[in-house]
């Protein structure tokens, strides 16, 4: 396949399955990569691991125990391919059922063999800039992803349960399980889904969601689409800094849009 065909052909997600995002706040999506798209985006991630130009940092603290980059696609066509895609963009219109949608950021989420760490139990939507909830995610698996090398779990329904205060990625600050009610523990029945290369789930900013250090002798490697549907606003001084803050060009209340939050529907 031309590399230009690539991710341009949709993935026909069913009704179940977008039921069961509404309902479980995130879904799984088998086989949407070919071997050859996932080959591609393999190369172009290790690619920009070796020229650390976009902004990257270790979440917990120091390292490279979660090597987080942000933004690949303004330095790789072929990430901003799969960025813009209308593969990705036609499951998120279907999820979220928004005509339009925006690109917040990609990231890769790397943990390698080694020192590794926990990704807490967190949700998304308290680091984001947005005051409604709606943004989501697609966490695709670059490599095969077992409980063991940091596959994602999830909190079924705890979408639907509000907005907490964020977590620190170093530990060092309130967790999560210091904030949830005696009912919220009670419904706490974590799921995990190991992913082959080339398959991945789609969660929504409230939901909960954890990934164990990497202990095996394989690097995990995770490739994250945010997007932003329509009805989001900027919640300006309400939320934390977040890396992208600086390119944000709207007022408090206006649709959440900057300079490098690409339409992609
Ligand atoms: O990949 C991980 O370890 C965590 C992923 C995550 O928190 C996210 O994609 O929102």
């Amino acid at each position: 396949m031309e590399t230009t065909a690539f991710f341009q052909s949709p993935y026909d997600i069913t009704d179940e399955q977008v039921e069961a995002y509404r309902r479980d706040g995130y879904v799984r999506c088998d086989n949407v990569l070919t071997p050859e798209e996932v080959d591609a985006l393999r190369a172009a991630l290790e690619a920009a691991m070796e020229r650390r130009d976009s902004f990257n940092r270790d979440l917990a603290g120091g390292g490279d125990k979660i090597l987080q980059m942000l933004n690949l696609w303004e330095h790789d066509p072929v990430l901003k391919a799969y960025a813009t895609s209308p593969r990705l963009a036609g499951i998120a219109q279907r999820l979220t059922g928004s005509e339009h949608l925006h690109l917040f950021h990609d990231q890769a989420l790397v943990k390698k063999p080694g020192p590794s760490a926990a990704s807490p139990w967190h949700q998304d939507q308290p680091y984001w800039p947005s005051k409604e909830a709606g943004m989501l995610s697609c966490w695709m698996a670059l490599d095969d992803v077992i409980t063991d090398r940091g596959a994602m779990q999830f909190i079924p329904g705890s979408h639907l349960w509000g907005e907490f205060d964020p977590v620190s990625f170093a530990g060092d600050g309130p967790q999560l399980n210091d904030m949830i009610s005696d009912e919220q523990r009670a419904l706490w029945n974590p799921v995990v889904e190991e992913l082959p290369a080339g398959s991945c789930t789609w969660h929504h900013g409230l939901t909960f969601h954890y990934t164990r250090p990497n202990t095996t002798d394989q690097t995990r490697r995770a490739l994250v689409e945010i997007y932003i549907p329509d009805g989001v606003t900027f919640a300006a001084d309400e939320k934390m800094e977040h890396p992208l803050s600086d390119t944000i060009t709207s007022q408090k209340g206006e649709p959440l849009r900057g300079t490098k939050f690409l339409q992609v529907a």
